[in-house]
This record gives structure tokens, sequence and C-alpha cells, in this order.
């Protein structure tokens, strides 16, 4: 029997971090138990130290494998990409070379991008509250991009952005679950309809139901 992997989480206790919700979407597509240590921000001084010891930035999530402590929510799903591989697991990166880079030019895009509209249509509106006050000029110019590159990215009757589902369609459908858990008229169904194919996947809904009300 294989021996169960020491993994521990340390991830935000308000579910509120998009970086935290890319990594415990990565570790429950592979069927990876965790334990979760849920952490308060601003980070304690004394975890902080801890994290830092191990992982040299004291920020979350951090993700302990045994001794291997990672921070930075692509890098921790890129190890367990590579370490929980198929065939023993399902692929959570598109095996294709060039699908590959291309979900990670999206991860890379969504983690340095759009903070116009990551600051009108903050996660708690999309895992917990609504939310209709109007798109600042950023985040209208945001959510135009957002939709654009969207539409083409993801191909007509596709749920992924490769051939098959990645954890990259995670990254990309919480950024437009922030349009369109708010009602956000300008989405196009298509798209809507490939956000919410991703929304409805087990991984996603453990995540959701785990949110604090
Ligand atoms: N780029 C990082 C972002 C990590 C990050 O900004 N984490 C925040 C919480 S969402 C944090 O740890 N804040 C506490 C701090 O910086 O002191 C990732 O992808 O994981």
């Amino acid at each position: 029997m294989r021996s169960m992997p020491d993994l521990t989480l340390y991830g935000d206790a308000n579910f509120e971090s998009p970086w935290g919700f890319h990594v415990m979407v990565a570790l429950d597509e592979l069927g990876l138990p965790y334990k979760l240590v849920p952490l308060k921000f601003p980070i304690a001084d004394d975890i902080r130290a801890e994290l830092r010891r191990h992982a040299y930035l004291g920020k979350s999530p951090c993700l302990a494998h045994g001794d291997i402590w990672l921070t930075e929510s692509s890098a921790i799903s890129e190890f367990l990409a590579e370490t929980y591989a198929p065939p023993d697991h399902p692929s959570l990166l598109p095996a294709d070379r060039v699908e590959r880079a291309r979900a990670r030019q999206v991860m890379s895009w969504l983690r340095t991008s759009l903070g116009g509209l990551r600051e009108d249509r903050p996660t708690s509106s999309v895992f917990k509250n609504p939310v209709s006050n109007p798109l600042s000029d950023k985040g209208r110019r945001d959510a135009d991009e957002l939709i654009r590159v969207a539409g083409e990215l993801v191909p007509a009757g596709r749920e992924s952005i490769a051939s098959t589902w990645s954890i990259a369609d995670a990254d990309l459908s919480l950024t437009l679950m922030r349009l369109v858990a708010n009602g956000e008229p300008t989405v196009p169904s298509r798209i809507a309809d490939y956000a919410r194919a991703t929304w409805a996947r087990p991984s996603v809904q453990k995540y959701l139901s785990l949110v604090p009300a």
C-alpha cells in the first residue's frame, strides 16, 4: 500500500485568497489528503518566522511536503504536478509542451494583472456575498480584457484552455467568476458556461463547502 504523503498547507483562514484556492483545488484534483493550518492575516510573528525559516518567504499559501516547504501558489502546483504525476495521478498541467506553456502563461498573467477587477470584485464577492457596485474605469477595462482573452483562449464547445482540463482553468474560471457571480451582463454565455463548468468540479465544490459564512 502506498504511504500517505506528509502534506501540510498553511492557508487563509477566511478562504478569500485566490492563491489558497489554487493550491487547495490542485491538492484535491490530485486526490492528496493534507492537513490545513488556517492562518489569520496579518500572519502572526511566530508563524511568519517559522514559514521564513523553512520556506524563506513568510507568506501563505505555504505547503510543507515533508521537509520541503514552498510558497508561491503556481510553484506549489507545479511541484505537486511533477511529484504526483500520471499515470498514478490525474494531470494537473497539460501533457503537451505547448499547451503547458500556454497554461503557465495564463497563470502568470492572472497573478500579475487585472488589479482593478480584483479590487472591484474581490473573491469574497465570489465565495460569499455578491456585490452590485458599478465597476470602476480600471475594473471595466480589466473586465473587457479578461472577456476578450478568455474568448480567444477557450475554443467554442470546450470546457478547458488546453485539450484537457488543467489547474490554469481553475485560475481563469475564478477570475471570470468575479464577473459571473456578480451578475455582469457582458460575459458571453459561452464563457460563463466555461467558468461554471470548472465551478461544478468536485474539487471546487469541496473548497466552496469549506468557506466560512
Ligand atoms: N504570489 C503569491 C501571493 C501570496 C500572497 O500574497 N499571500 C498573501 C495572502 S493572499 C500573504 O501571505 N500575505 C501576508 C503577508 O504578505 O504578510 C502566490 O501566488 O502564492
